[in-house]
């Protein structure tokens, strides 16, 4: 039987021509046969969190897959990184591609390789701003609190949304 979840995906980049890597990770993702994507946020300038390196830019998508498990899509995440050259280095370093599955329905997944609802999701308003533009009733399971109710939680600071014909569109 088919199964459909809803799902939730960040992207962040500072390194390189970010918002044309990060417009091509969502070409990438939209082309791919089990992913429907839904809504897409507005482009955001944050400050770096963790070591000192430059802005970045996030967004995020949320989508409908089907037959498609969690660590399945999180393959295909880490191959759109790939594509783009990602090196890992440093934790928390500068990168040219970051995808984050942050929430697979209801979901919670505590696996080596893959924690659902991501962990440091419900600390990041680089994350929280541009995932409550197309989410904001999503419940965390966690925490058991909406994204628009976490996000009220946040400072926020160090978070620029920037203009763009594409801000809040619905697929
Ligand atoms: N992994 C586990 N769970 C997940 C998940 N839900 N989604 C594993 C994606 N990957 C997940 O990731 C290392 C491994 O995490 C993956 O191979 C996967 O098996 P990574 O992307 O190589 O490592 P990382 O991103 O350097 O480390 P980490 O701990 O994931 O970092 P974060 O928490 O993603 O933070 N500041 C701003 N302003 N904007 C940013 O986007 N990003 C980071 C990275 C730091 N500071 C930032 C930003
Ligand atoms: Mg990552």
């Amino acid at each position: 039987m088919e199964r459909a979840v809803d799902v939730a995906i960040a992207l962040g980049s500072n390194l390189g021509n970010s918002l044309e890597i990060l417009e091509n990770a969502i070409q990438h993702l939209s082309e791919h046969p089990a992913i429907a994507l839904t809504a897409r946020s507005a482009w955001y300038r944050t400050a770096p969190v963790g070591p000192p390196q430059p802005d970045y830019i996030n967004g995020c998508v949320t989508g409908q897959v089907r037959n498609l498990s969690p660590e399945a899509l999180l393959e295909i995440l880490l191959a759109i990184e790939q594509v783009f050259g990602r090196e890992r280095r440093e934790r928390w370093g500068a990168r040219t591609l970051d995808l984050d599955l942050l929430l697979y329905g209801q979901d919670m997944i505590y696996l080596p390789h893959l924690q659902v609802p991501h962990p440091r999701m419900q600390e990041r308003a680089f994350v929280l701003v541009p995932l409550a533009e197309i989410a904001p009733h999503w419940c965390e399971p966690r925490t058991q609190r909406t994204i628009q109710a976490l996000k009220e939680r946040l400072p926020l600071t160090g978070i620029q949304r920037l203009d763009s014909e594409t801000t809040g569109n619905h697929y």
